[in-house]
């Protein structure tokens, strides 16, 4: 199944047929939004939200929310089958992702975003929408989902990731690397240690293939446009920043570009803002900042906006890393892994498999644990236990796994800064790791053929059991 859209409204359309998007009218900038986003990506149906009406905005700006938050969105932004169960859908994010090939952008001189421009003194970042989006923020974002260009000026390489962005005033706003390591931050710097400012555009309102490739840890130089484009199956149309000469995506919503002043020279105090573990991280930070020289918009634009939330909330339903933790097992030779999930937003891992011999499932737990980001639980449950299903994950803990015999914990492992539980004291100097518990929840090897029989259906049975008569058992 091919991807179904081009651009963000395209996308709207798409959800609006799936039965998943739901208008809200008149809802405030100032908490109301977040709020609302929050508890309709806590509830069962999950919708996405398109808010009108938006109280001190030009009249027809919108915030579109929780695009990816649903497995079936997310399944549907991924272009594969939406009615797939949410294992079966990653199974197949993880196979398309393997055999992407990378996509060029192509240029296009029809470009939407380009309807309306402003420059210089009329240049007014207040016409455009930006939430607070949690209560204790630091002040509103424009960019809690929006994807920020920049150029390597040594090699032409052209990085798109998403990074938030503050608005401090009319033509000022700040962006927020979490760490040196960060594309977007090497390139800055390139420009900075020549003592220039580096010229930078913010897309906010894009297709949701960028928003994914934004998200991937691709390598150094490699664009995620071309990634975008992967996903999509056909180019990423792309028409020159009038400022920046930046390839900006023809069809985004609203575009900010401008210069990222050298951070030595110029800074603004960035956040608080809520994190997608459901704190905050630290006070007030300095953070580069951007002189906003031009704003382009479609007519009645659109921002997609993705507050990181109190975690199981997460901005992708269908785990998009736990697909790269699956695939790292498979390439290191670790065979009959069936499955593989995070729970809480990324903090749990949870992988599935078939066991073949002793050691088996510890060999999965390690190199899983190895590459869970901040994650403190890794799980190993047998082929019969559908890791997406939490309950089902306990089952197999409490029942397989003795807690004297089947934990294991390994210490100063890779956490992050973002991370609560490390003290402020040990994050302040740098010292940012945390342990993680391995809870080996499968049946001990040597007893499989003895253990005890489930009494409960297959996860097949229990499929086919669903096409059959799920109809009758889905009936209001
Ligand atoms: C909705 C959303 C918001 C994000 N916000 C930030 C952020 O503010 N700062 C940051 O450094 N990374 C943020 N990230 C993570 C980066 O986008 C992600 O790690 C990306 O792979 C980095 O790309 P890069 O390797 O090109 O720097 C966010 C991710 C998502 C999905
Ligand atoms: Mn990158």
């Amino acid at each position: 199944m091919a991807v179904q859209y081009r651009d963000l409204r395209e996308f709207i359309e798409l959800v609006e047929k799936l039965g998943d998007l739901r208008k809200v009218q008149g809802a405030a900038l100032a908490f109301e939004i977040g709020a609302i986003t929050e508890v309709a990506a806590g509830s069962e149906s999950c919708p996405a939200l398109l808010f009108t009406d938006i109280p001190g905005q030009p009249a027809g700006n919108r915030i579109f929310t929780n695009t990816t938050v649903s497995a079936r969105r997310a399944a549907l932004a991924l272009g594969i089958d939406t009615n797939l169960p949410p294992l079966q859908a990653l199974q197949e994010w993880k196979r398309k992702r393997v055999d992407l090939k990378p996509i060029a952008p192509e240029q296009t001189t029809n470009a939407p975003y380009l309807e309306n421009s402003s420059t210089g003194d009329a240049v007014d970042l207040s016409l455009f929408p930006a939430p607070i989006w949690h209560k204790d923020d630091g002040g509103p974002y424009i960019g809690s989902g929006s994807v920020v260009m920049t150029r390597d000026p040594d090699t032409g390489w052209v990085n798109c990731s998403i990074y938030r962005v503050q608005v401090h005033s009319r033509d000022r706003v700040t962006v927020q690397f979490d760490h040196n390591g960060r594309h977007g931050a090497m390139i800055s710097k390139k420009y900075w240690d020549r003592g220039q400012a580096c010229p930078i555009a913010i897309i906010n309102g894009q297709d949701p293939a960028l928003f994914i490739a934004g998200f991937e840890y691709l390598p150094e130089g490699a664009s995620e446009l071309d990634f975008a484009g992967a996903i999509r199956g056909a180019p990423v149309e792309v028409c020159a920043g009038p400022v920046t000469g930046l390839p900006i995506p023809a069809r985004a919503e609203i575009v900010l570009e401008g210069m990222l002043m050298p951070f030595a020279e110029e800074s603004l105090p960035e956040g608080p803002f809520g994190e997608f573990t459901g704190y905050y991280a630290a006070e007030k930070r300095p953070a580069p900042v951007m002189h906003v020289t031009a704003t382009h918009h479609r007519t009645n634009p659109i921002l997609l906006g993705s507050p990181p939330l109190k975690p199981p909330r997460f901005h992708f339903g269908l785990p998009l890393r736990a697909a790269g933790i699956w695939s790292n097992l498979e390439a290191v030779g670790i065979a009959d892994v069936v499955g593989a999930w995070q729970h809480v937003s990324q903090l749990m891992i949870v992988i599935a498999l078939k066991q073949r011999y002793a050691g088996h499932a510890k060999r999965a737990g390690l190199v899983a644990a190895a590459n869970s980001y901040m994650g403190r639980i890794v799980v190993l449950v047998d082929d019969d236990v559908d890791p997406s299903n939490l309950a089902d994950v306990m089952w197999a803990v409490t029942t397989r796994a003795e807690p004297s015999e089947d934990v294991d914990i390994i210490r100063n492992a890779w956490s992050s800064s973002l991370d609560p539980r490390i003290p402020a004291s040990h994050r302040s100097i740098g010292l940012t790791s945390n342990s993680k518990m391995i809870i080996d929840a499968c049946i001990p090897f040597q007893h499989i053929e003895t253990y005890p029989r489930t009494s409960a259906l297959t996860l097949a049975d229990a499929l086919e059991i669903r096409r059959r008569w799920g109809h009758v058992l889905d009936q209001r």
